[in-house]
């Protein structure tokens, strides 16, 4: 049954109190965002008649979520990460801007600092014998014009779904390389190609969407930060088509124009002609980056990263 205990007066005093509303220190945004989290708090409990046993279930739920440091794949589980998109995409068609390829998630597993190298690189360090890859592509501005000097920071999974520092059986920045394209534009890599990632089937956030009813996949995904200069900086990904879970991805990142074909290579003299022994599947991707605004638009999001 549904009470309305949270507007009783000694209720909406002690929320006043607790969020520092009686006093004037602390910072008025942050008391008031508090002061609404408090209120809708006791308002869940109300309207659920939440018992002080489940209360007590969520507050150790959300110390496992912090040991486990899965706050962040909760994050993109429970699809807030794409909603932060959807209201980024929101406010610039508001304010008219320019459109290039589609912003979708971080997720919670990039490293900072991967190597850098000009136009080409190769990713893997050869002790995963998944599939080669051959991924390349354009960064161009909106009229269609390569940019030189970005940087197309790139990071995927292995064959196993598994991430090189999260994963401590990976070499040190195995499947994460950072390519400044030259004044073509262009970028390649030499890499694998990726499987799909499951979250932790022990963990917390596996735990809750257990009990949603909900799987813990992702499709084979490449993440991307593209950067260049006077642009703005793009957080995206490629999904490859023909993965079953390609427009199921608990995260929601995929999105239209974030779907890429994989296609097989069997031309001997462009397989020669890039250096490598036999058929390997290709992934051609290009970037159209708009203009920044501002300085702080080239940087990517601020948040808390591994090694940054
Ligand atoms: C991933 O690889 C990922 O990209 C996201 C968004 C969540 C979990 C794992
Ligand atoms: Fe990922």
């Amino acid at each position: 049954m549904k009470s309305n205990f949270a507007s009783n007066p000694e209720v909406v005093e002690l929320l006043r109190e607790s969020a520092g509303l009686n006093g004037s220190d602390g910072d008025e945004r942050f008391k008031a965002i508090i002061h609404q989290l408090l209120e809708n708090i006791c308002t869940l409990i109300d309207d659920y008649n939440i018992t002080p046993e489940e209360f007590w279930h969520a507050i150790n739920y959300l110390h496992d979520l912090g040991g486990s440091k899965e706050a962040a794949l909760l994050a993109a589980g429970l699809g807030l990460e794409h909603y932060l998109d959807l209201r980024q995409d929101a406010i610039e068609a508001a304010e008219n801007r320019e459109t290039g390829t589609p912003r979708t998630i971080e997720g919670p597993l990039y490293v900072a600092g991967a190597p850098l190298a000009d136009s080409h690189d190769r990713m893997d360090d050869g002790s995963d014998d998944g599939k080669v890859m051959w991924l390349h592509g354009e960064v161009k501005g909106t009229d269609g014009k390569p940019l030189a000097n970005a940087i197309v920071d790139i990071w995927h999974a292995n064959t196993l779904g598994n991430y090189s520092f999260f994963d401590a059986s990976q070499s040190d920045y195995n499947l994460r390389r950072r390519i400044r394209t030259g004044s073509d534009g262009r970028y390649s890599v030499r890499s694998i190609v990726p499987s799909g990632y499951g979250c932790p089937p022990q963990g917390p956030t596996q735990q809750l969407l257990d009990r949603l009813g909900r799987h813990g996949n992702r499709p084979a995904h490449i993440h991307f930060f593209v950067s260049a200069p006077d642009h703005r900086h793009l957080t995206s990904q490629i999904n490859l088509n023909g993965d079953e879970y390609l427009w199921d991805d608990f995260a929601f990142a995929t999105r239209d124009g974030l779907v890429a074909d994989p296609v097989a290579v069997t031309d001997p003299s462009l397989i020669a002609s890039r250096g490598l022994n036999g058929p390997h599947t290709e992934i051609r991707f290009d970037f159209t980056l708009t203009r920044a605004q501002n300085a702080q638009e080239q940087q990517r999001i601020i948040r808390a990263r591994a090694k940054e």
